[in-house]
């Protein structure tokens, strides 16, 4: 009994060594001018009170001083049955590391969630597929109790299957395999206003 929970503690331990935030690998030589353009969501590690449903794509623009911004766009429930698109704006604040970005967010319409999240970049090939994580709440022992994750792709149709083992391992890396939802995409921002 007690060799089983040495062998319990010591499990534990790992994991959260493993799964510290601080440990976390992003992309290296993050290239913002390669990574922007339109990105959809297919995959999405949601946070504690979840926003964005389907129907998720970002559009990220590197201005001529450098600068990064991104308009994004999603199926939203609000009021507990009101489905509609959210267009969201965001500015994003360099923090000395390349790929490691502070995303302020904001609707264009008042009632839409605001924020000021991490926005990391954990890998990404730049014409197919990125992944993407945030951590809201840090708990403390630095795992994180509160993050979320897009699995972005170029394409709408999803991952293509040579890119799906890469993201499956970054998603066990980030401690969170298992965790992700499939996005759908419907045209449901094509068709609301
Ligand atoms: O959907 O639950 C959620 C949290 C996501 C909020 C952030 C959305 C703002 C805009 C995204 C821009 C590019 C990723």
């Amino acid at each position: 009994m007690l060799r089983y929970v040495v062998s319990l503690w010591f499990l534990t331990l790992a994991w959260a060594q493993e799964c510290q935030v601080g440990n976390i690998q992003v992309v290296q030589n993050f290239d913002r001018h390669r990574y922007a353009g339109r990105w959809y969501a297919v995959g999405k590690k949601d946070p504690e009170g979840l926003f964005l449903l389907d129907n998720i794509e970002a559009n990220f623009i590197v201005a001529d001083d450098g600068s990064m911004t991104a308009t994004a766009r999603g199926k939203v429930i609000l009021l507990n049955n009101w489905e509609m698109c959210a267009q969201m704006l965001a500015t994003f604040e360099e923090t000395g590391e390349p790929a490691k970005f502070r995303m302020r967010y904001w609707g264009v319409a008042a009632y839409l969630q605001t924020g000021n999240d991490d926005h990391w970049v954990i890998d990404t090939d730049y014409d197919n597929y990125a992944i993407h994580y945030s951590c809201r709440v840090l708990n403390a022992d630095g795992t994180c109790q509160d993050s979320y994750s897009f699995i972005f792709s170029r394409h709408i149709t999803g991952l293509r299957l040579e890119d799906q083992a890469i993201v499956t391992q970054k998603k066990n890396d980030l401690c969170l395999l298992g965790k992700y939802r499939r996005v759908a995409h419907t045209g449901f921002c094509d068709s609301s206003s």
